[in-house]
């Protein structure tokens, strides 16, 4: 027998996934993961036998639900399921599939419309913070179409500007988590930092490569893989993130100096597969670096000041534009506030079908 349990296919900024009310999922952990394998297809390269993309920016799962914070509207749970491992990680935030909650959140009568805009004020659970999320519902309704165009997703759609206010740390404990702007490993010096994302900063011209490459031969570049995922496994606790060998963080940016006019130039892995953009959050700790000072991003872009900044983070598809609010000087430097512009898409609304035996609990 199959189950049918009611979800939401959306395209949230340039990822694309699930969208769940907790009520709808089973509260065991096991068995909720089971579901959302089933669900997704994995683990199958293919993700054939389940509505998956078959990669990990179209695997990808949000669980809302009321708040259970006091300074939020609803809480919302990031769940990476592993393409072709039956994994389910809750490891890492994601604020791409972050801008369809808003608009999930207020169809689903989880926030009600408070005029031309409605701020959605969000809980992220994996990290403990809070976005605020500015959904257009001009007509009494959420409204997805408009004329804002985001890098890596064809033709446009109505902005949703979100905001972040406390995310630096969040995974990690502290924004610089190994203390120290650079760290060395294996030989590279790097920078390790977490601004709402674990991110780990590399020289692209370390590795031996221009960091204007296309994800695709990055990913055909076995040693250069091997290299980098060797780093990885070793600033993965340093960060404080412990063993990161079944995790999706930290991850891995090559940076460059900007080519098409951008402040800084990057290649993420994330961390396997190279991003065909940027993760929002990814973007804003690589913003981050640029601004605290003797990072190894700082070296390649103009001397941060305090006052409100926008940086053009480039990417294999385009640009990504980060605003923050940054105050303090040297090593007192501060963001205290980012914003950034995304769009989100309701592509389908109904039942997705799993076996029923993935269903009982554990
Ligand atoms: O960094 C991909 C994405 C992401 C994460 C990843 C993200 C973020 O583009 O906030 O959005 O880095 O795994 O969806």
């Amino acid at each position: 027998m199959l189950r049918a349990i009611s979800a939401t296919l959306m395209r949230g900024g340039t990822s694309k996934g699930l969208y769940f009310n907790v009520r709808d999922l089973p509260a065991d952990q096991g068995a909720r993961d089971r579901v959302l394998l089933a669900a997704m297809g994995s683990p199958d390269v293919r993700q054939i036998d389940g509505v998956g993309g078959a990669h990990p920016l179209t695997s990808k799962v949000a669980v809302v639900g009321p708040a259970t914070r006091p300074e939020a509207d609803v809480d919302y749970l990031f769940l990476q399921v592993v393409v072709d491992k039956a994994e389910v990680s809750d490891s890492q935030n994601c604020g791409n599939i972050l801008a369809g909650v808003g608009p999930w959140a207020i169809e689903n009568g989880l926030v009600p419309i408070a005029g031309p805009t409605t701020p959605v004020r969000i809980h992220m659970v994996n990290t403990g913070s809070i976005a605020v999320a500015n959904v257009p519902t001009p007509n009494g309704a959420v409204e997805y179409e408009g004329d804002v165009r985001i890098d890596g997703v064809p033709g446009t759609a109505a902005g949703i500007s979100i905001e972040f206010l406390d995310v630096a740390g969040s995974s990690c404990g502290a924004l610089l988590p190994t203390g120290h702007p650079t760290d060395r490993i294996d030989g590279i010096e790097l920078t390790c930092i977490d601004n709402g994302m674990p991110v780990v900063l590399l020289a692209a011209e370390d590795f031996g490569i221009s960091g204007a490459e296309p994800p695709e031969a990055l990913e055909a570049n076995a040693a250069l893989k091997a290299r980098v995922e060797k780093i990885r496994l070793q600033a993965g606790p340093r960060m404080n993130l412990g063993d990161v060998a079944r995790k999706t963080v930290p991850k891995m940016s090559l940076i460059s100096p900007g080519r098409q006019g951008g402040d800084l130039n990057t290649r993420t892995f994330i961390p396997h597969r190279v991003h065909e953009a940027i993760g929002v959050l990814g973007a804003v700790s690589v913003a981050t670096a640029c601004m605290v000072p003797a990072t190894v991003a700082a070296r390649l872009v103009r001397p941060g000041s305090p006052g409100r900044r926008r940086l053009e983070i480039e990417h294999p598809t385009g640009f990504f534009t980060v605003e923050m609010d940054v105050i303090g000087r040297g090593d007192e430097v501060k963001v205290t506030r980012s914003a950034l512009l995304r769009t989100a898409r309701k592509l389908m609304r109904g039942e997705v079908f799993v076996p029923s035996a993935a269903w009982s609990a554990s």
